[in-house]
């Protein structure tokens, strides 16, 4: 008999995985957690029935939510991960030698241990890098209490449905804004605007009442399904954004590592932004 993992996100359009083999099945203290193999995506991790992160596809999503900040900003030494649970974040942020430490702050201990069995390739050594310090705890109460301030902070978060919910709104952002240093940079993962449209426009909107300058990026994911994942960045100096091709490109040349996505001008086409989702910023 052939099983099939089914996803069940949006109210009018499910996804299959056809899985193979279940390699974890379980309730956590947060929420259910799910790896299973498919022959095409390798391991899928899922939670509360939605796919987190498959092998075949995570550097897309991965990779730009690093790279597009770090080298735009060009000197990032303290990173903050809220969520990231998996280690791929952590993997790509450390690529960057301008980096010191990494605090990743996750809500689930679970998914990171989980992850560290059944899915090494994900933080491909990322966990035991003295550069990365993990904490497991609410990332909305870590943001409120900090005293540290960070160069750039990436929102790997799930959907805003249960734990994820509070990271997409008004008052985490403005915390975010307060712990960023000076060109500082917040980059969130914004869903999918064809399938989840107002996740992009209650973000524009949230976003710019703590930020000079907001906007969003976007990649395409297979296994988030619907076209264009969105990306929102948000920072206090609109030069952050515009820096020109030639300024990415020698940041990237002067970084010796391998991406299977990100590149200097994927980083500023990303930015370009169809009209069906520049409609949704209003
Ligand atoms: N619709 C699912 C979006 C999931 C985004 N978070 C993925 C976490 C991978 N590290």
């Amino acid at each position: 008999m052939t099983n099939w993992f089914i996803e069940t996100l949006h109210p009018w359009w499910n996804q299959g995985l056809r899985t193979e083999k279940f390699l974890y099945r379980g309730e956590t203290e947060h929420q259910e957690l799910v790896i299973f193999e498919n022959a095409k995506f390798g391991r899928v991790l899922a939670l509360d029935g939605v796919i987190q992160t498959t092998e075949g596809d995570e550097f897309i999503y991965h990779e730009m939510l690093t790279h597009v900040p770090l080298t735009a900003h060009g000197n990032a030494k303290h990173v903050l991960i809220i969520g990231g649970g998996d280690g791929g974040m952590a993997r790509e942020v450390l690529k960057h030698p301008e980096v010191q430490h990494v605090t990743m702050v996750e809500i689930d201990r679970t998914v990171v241990d989980m992850s560290r069995v059944y899915l090494p390739s994900l933080n491909d050594g990322a966990f035991t890098d003295q550069r990365l310090e993990i904490i497991i705890t609410n990332g909305a109460n870590y943001i409120a209490e900090t005293r540290h301030q960070f160069d750039v902070i990436i929102i790997d978060s799930t959907d805003p449905v249960g734990p994820g919910a509070v990271l997409f709104s008004e008052e985490f952002y403005s915390t975010c804004s307060r712990c960023l240093t000076d060109n500082g940079i917040l980059v969130t993962q914004n869903g999918v605007p064809y399938l989840q449209s107002s996740l992009i426009t209650d973000s524009w909107n949230r976003l710019r009442k703590s930020f000079i300058d907001v906007y969003f990026f976007v990649a395409p994911i297979p296994t988030y399904q619907g076209g264009f994942m969105a990306f929102g960045w948000a920072c206090n100096h609109k030069n952050v954004r515009n820096a020109e091709l030639c300024i990415i490109e020698d940041r990237f040349a002067s970084s010796p590592f391998k991406t299977q996505y990100y590149t200097p001008s994927i980083h500023l086409g990303s930015f370009a932004l169809p009209k069906f989702i520049l409609n949704l910023l209003q």
